[in-house]
């Protein structure tokens, strides 16, 4: 049996073109089911429904063979115990520092200023501004960052960006590209060896199917 992790959105979206490649079809809409377990058209294989956070967290432990997970998540879970031979090229976007429109960023960073950062990825933001030399004050949030700087919370975010209507619609624009994102398969390490021959094949058609 091959149990894969994924979550509901865009990540399920963007991979059910690859499970079909693979010949496999979820036995039901995990949109318009609340069922946590999906099963499939083949017998040995299944899928978790899972937040986008918790992926990597079901594959190091077991919990799933494999998994699709965002680069973003991936960095901030750090990746321990998870073997990534993919890059699927799904669900792409960019890691990106906003402000509100009118905050002199660039100003603020050349006179050494403090600046306060709302993010839900800490890891990333510190590493980041800290290879810079920026001095920042992270605030950990859980979603909708682009609130933070309209209300004072923050003076910037770092958050993912893909057709900038986010950003534009809250009068915030990107001062500073952070990364590229695309989300990346990741495999159970004792899994790899004890369902290698199951897990193989999937990988060949997977790797076949990316665009570009
Ligand atoms: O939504 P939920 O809180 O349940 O979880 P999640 O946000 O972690 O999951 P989901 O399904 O929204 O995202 C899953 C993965 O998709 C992320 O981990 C990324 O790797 C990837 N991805 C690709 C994105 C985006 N594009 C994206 N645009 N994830 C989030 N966004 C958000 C962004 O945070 C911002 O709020 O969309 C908004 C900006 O979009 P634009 O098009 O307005 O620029
Ligand atoms: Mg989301």
């Amino acid at each position: 049996m091959i149990t894969i992790a994924l979550s509901k959105g865009r990540i399920f979206e963007e991979t059910r073109p690859l499970l079909a490649a693979a010949g496999i079809h979820p036995a039901e809409d995990p949109e318009a089911s609340r069922k946590l377990i999906i099963l499939t058209n083949r017998e040995d294989v299944r899928l978790l429904i899972v937040r986008a956070t918790d992926v990597p967290t079901y594959v190091q432990h077991g919990g799933a063979d494999m998994g699709i997970a965002g680069k973003d998540v991936l960095i901030e879970h750090g990746g321990d115990g998870l073997y990534q031979p993919l890059d699927l090229r799904i669900a792409r976007c960019q890691m990106m520092v906003a402000v509100r429109e009118g905050y002199d960023y660039a100003g603020r960073v050349k006179e050494g200023a403090r600046i306060r950062v709302a993010t839900k990825y800490v890891n990333t933001a510190r590493e980041h501004f800290a290879s810079k030399g920026v001095h920042v004050d992270l605030i950990k949030l859980y979603g909708s960052m682009e609130l933070a700087p309209l209300v004072g919370l923050a003076d910037a975010i770092v958050d993912l960006v893909s057709t900038g209507g986010t950003l534009k619609a809250n009068g915030l624009v990107a001062v500073e590209h952070i990364t590229n994102i695309s989300s990346r398969l990741v495999v159970n390490q004792a899994s790899l060896k004890t369902k290698r021959k199951l897990l193989q094949p999937v990988f060949d058609v997977f790797a076949g199917a990316i665009k570009e």
